[in-house]
């Protein structure tokens, strides 16, 4: 089935009518609510009315997580707060997270576009759809929590954690679709092998995962573990969650919801766009966005684009997996991590230095992230209650900023290598080819 056949399977003329419009209408709505925007319009030389057709967007100046950064916490909210009626957030490059703010529309749109993915996964009014993804901040756990009650399906919003109770449920509840992040699935999937049940003795049948990267070898490690069909699930905090695309049973990459989310390849480099085919950041503009929309706001994620035919029937154009950042973003148990905001934890010990290495790690399914920090020139850590005392204290501020644990090591003062040029910050030893 498809949720939406008037949008998703609309010919091409028909789409780039309804983009072009929403897009005249988003710059000018953009410029005359966001003054930021508009100010960086204006430097660029660009006007509303300058956008004639689809290929202008190349005009208009891209929107960065910097920017975000400087307007914290409300600075590109284009509605004052009494209009908006919901707040997300996820983690920022330094200690601030960022914020975006939704109105009742962008709530329904949002709502609207994870609908059509769970139908891609052939869910419907009939089936218990069991989320496990994180609720709150994160927009994993509502979002698919808003896409399920919009198909009409009996919701289970389990969040995450509890494997033993998830697959109590999952047994009792006889859930029919699983939502979480991938390396949560293979968790449940290991436990329930653990627990001596058989696939078949679940009634799952499809899942949708997604919030991090992964692999086919994980998809056919998932799918044969629970006996489901795995589909992937795209989306960031700052477009809208989840949802922006989803791949259908075909497995060929995922369709992107066309008529509210606008996407370009950029050259990260010459930030020029590139065609279909070619790999570069993925560049997103929101068509329908009245909160806080985005024009041209470069997501950092590397993928390619696909226009070919799809065997769905769906017409939307597809992205592939997402096989790498332009930024030093790592995702650790589906939750954002930049190497900047251990940093700023670091730079408020005067006991440390600011030589430190990140280790991700993968142990099972789980990810693990190890701090590695010097102390300053001058501290002997064989004092244990000084060391045991300074551990709690730097793990407590991690965890703070980073919303996940992260053990901490202690290394004497010049233990680390030096960097003869960029800083390698980070060893990530899990492997998503
Ligand atoms: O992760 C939204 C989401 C929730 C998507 C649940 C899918 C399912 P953020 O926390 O803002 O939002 O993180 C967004 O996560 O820029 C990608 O780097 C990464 N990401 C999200 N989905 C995928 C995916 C949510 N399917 C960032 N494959 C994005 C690879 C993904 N990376």
């Amino acid at each position: 089935m498809i949720w939406n056949k008037e949008m998703e399977c609309a010919d091409r003329e028909t789409m780039c009518a309804v983009q072009l419009e929403r897009l005249q209408a988003t710059v000018k709505y953009e410029y005359e609510h966001v003054p930021y925007y508009a100010a960086k319009m204006d430097k660029a030389g660009v006007k509303p009315e300058d956008i004639r057709t689809l290929e202008d967007i190349a005009l208009l100046p891209f929107i960065t997580k910097e920017d975000l950064a400087d307007n914290y916490p409300s600075g590109l909210f284009a509605q004052p707060m009494e209009n908006i009626v919901r707040i997300q957030s996820s983690s920022g490059t330094t200690g601030k997270p960022k914020i975006i703010g939704y109105t009742e529309g962008d709530m329904a749109d949002w709502a609207e576009s994870v609908a059509r993915g769970l139908t891609m996964c052939g869910a419907g009014k009939n089936d218990v759809i069991h989320i496990a993804y994180g609720y709150g901040l994160f927009t994993g756990g509502l979002g698919a929590h808003a896409g399920a009650e919009a198909i009409g399906a009996t919701v289970l919003p389990m969040s995450t954690g509890n494997t033993a109770r998830q697959i109590m449920f999952m047994q009792d509840m006889k859930s029919d679709v699983l939502c979480c992040t991938p390396s949560y699935a293979l968790t449940i999937a290991e436990a329930v092998e653990k627990a001596g049940i058989r696939p078949e003795d679940l009634r799952l049948r499809a899942g949708l995962f997604g919030a991090e990267p992964w692999t086919q070898s994980m998809r056919d490690k998932i799918e044969k573990g629970l006996g489901i069909r795995a589909h992937d699930i795209y989306g960031l905090t700052e477009i809208t969650g989840p949802g922006v695309s989803t791949s259908c049973e075909e497995n060929c990459g995922m369709h992107i919801q066309e008529d509210l989310f606008y996407p370009e390849i950029i050259d990260p480099e010459t930030l020029k766009p590139l065609p279909a085919g070619e790999s570069g950041e993925l560049v997103f503009t929101t068509l329908n966005k009245r909160g806080v929309p985005m024009i041209r706001y470069r997501t950092r994620d590397i993928c390619y684009l696909m226009d070919e035919k799809c065997e769905c029937g769906r017409t939307t154009v597809r992205m592939s997996r997402v096989f790498g950042r332009t930024d030093d973003m790592l995702i650790v148990k589906g939750v954002n991590v930049f190497p900047s905001q251990v940093e700023t934890v670091i730079a408020e010990f005067d006991e440390l230095t600011l030589n430190y290495k990140l280790l991700v790690d993968r142990k099972g399914a789980s990810d693990t992230i190890e701090l590695m920090v010097e102390f300053a020139e001058g501290l002997i850590i064989d004092d244990i209650e000084f060391v045991e005392n300074m551990r709690k204290r730097v793990e407590h501020a991690l965890r703070e900023i980073l919303q996940i644990g992260c053990k901490v090591r202690f290394l004497n003062a010049g233990a680390l290598p030096r960097s003869e040029g960029k800083a390698v910050r980070v060893e990530d030893r899990r492997r998503f080819e």
